[in-house]
């Protein structure tokens, strides 16, 4: 297996939908082949917007379900979760005595989530990012696969890799974001202006994973359309071009494929072949994951914490050393 070591994670703040899977999950499984690959539910992260136990609790079991289920294997990647692997919030804290206030605030997904949680703008909303690079920086990490929404956090884990090697000396790896060409922004039903989102307010923003056949067809027949009437993909027409994104994607074909498929066709009949799709892809993802009993994924977890941690710890006590705390 190749040394060089791939890091991502996503919040089990919700159950994942298609833009996940499309932006970011879809790249993982063929970059396992190539990177020592570790694979994390960050559920620290989860905590910046409210979040009931229980519902936490399950959705972290349900994620690392839908990671086996989407083909990860537990033997040839390290599957585990953030708060299990203390050094994590350890060198969160460090980084945070690096990172500059102008750097945090600049960054979009905390101005986002400041107006759509009004209620609770928290610290841990603000400092997001340091744990991210924490999380990053902890595994000696070369490569970041994430949606686009997130290559400015990788930037700042970059700077803070940067800023720490030249204050301290040589600790830490220099870490890229791998971003998908087609697929790494992919919008909402409701909203094409806006990004998918597992926190969006409505249902009909998404599609979860676990949505049945039939809330499948009715969440796509009620998503937002452009005006017209040809099944084309434009500037013009940010609606078609996110579904038809999906069906290409889907497919493992081009837009232009897509589009070829649906020429002299309506909405409604390019609708009804993207919901068959999208069940298509769906329906074997979900038998995987109830044949998943929340055992087997305990152990896997637990496997994956103690490989986890063994990477971290030693990186700690360098960090430790570098800086002075004894
Ligand atoms: P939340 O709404 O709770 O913030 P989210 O839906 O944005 O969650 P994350 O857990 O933040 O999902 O992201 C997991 C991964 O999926 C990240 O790599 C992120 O970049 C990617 N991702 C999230 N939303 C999209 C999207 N709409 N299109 C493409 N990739 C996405
Ligand atoms: N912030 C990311 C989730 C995340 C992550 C990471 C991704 C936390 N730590 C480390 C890649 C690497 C998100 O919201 N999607």
């Amino acid at each position: 297996m190749s040394t060089s070591r791939l890091f991502s994670g996503i919040q089990p703040s919700g159950i994942i939908h298609l833009g996940n899977y499309l932006g970011a999950i879809k790249q993982w499984l063929e970059l396992t082949k190539k990177y020592d690959s570790i694979f994390c539910i960050v559920d620290l992260h989860a905590l910046t917007v409210r979040q009931k136990s229980a519902e936490l609790r399950k959705n972290t079991i349900e994620l690392a379900k839908i990671y086996l289920a989407l083909g990860l294997d537990p033997q040839k990647s390290t599957i585990f979760i953030q708060s299990q692997v203390s050094e994590h919030t350890e060198l969160a804290w460090i980084l945070n005595t690096l990172a500059k206030l102008p750097e945090l605030e600049r960054m979009t997904q905390f101005k986002d989530k400041s107006i759509a949680h009004k209620e609770n703008i928290n610290a841990g909303l603000f400092t997001y990012p340091v744990l991210m690079a924490a999380d990053i920086l902890l595994y000696d990490t070369a490569a970041v696969p994430v949606g686009e929404d997130q290559k400015q956090h990788v930037e700042l884990a970059r700077t803070l890799a940067r800023r720490f090697n030249e204050y301290f000396g040589e600790t830490f790896v220099i870490p890229e974001s791998l971003i998908q060409k087609q697929g790494a922004r992919i919008m909402g039903l409701d909203d094409p202006l806006k990004k998918m989102s597992k926190s969006a307010v409505s249902s009909f923003n998404f599609i979860a994973l676990t949505d049945d056949a039939k809330t499948v067809e009715k969440k796509i027949a009620r998503a937002v359309t452009d005006s017209g009437r040809e099944v084309v993909s434009g500037s013009d027409k940010p609606a078609l071009t996110n579904l038809l994104t999906i069906h290409s994607l889907l497919k493992n074909q081009t837009i232009a494929q897509s589009e070829k498929e649906f020429v002299g066709q309506g909405y409604a009949d390019f609708k009804k072949a993207l919901s068959l799709e999208i069940n298509k892809f769906l329906q074997p993802i979900q038998k995987k994951i109830s044949a998943t009993d929340d055992k087997t994924v305990l152990k896997i977890l637990f496997d994956g914490q103690s490989r986890a941690k063994k990477l971290a710890e030693k990186k700690m006590k360098e960090v430790k050393e570098k800086v002075g705390l004894i």
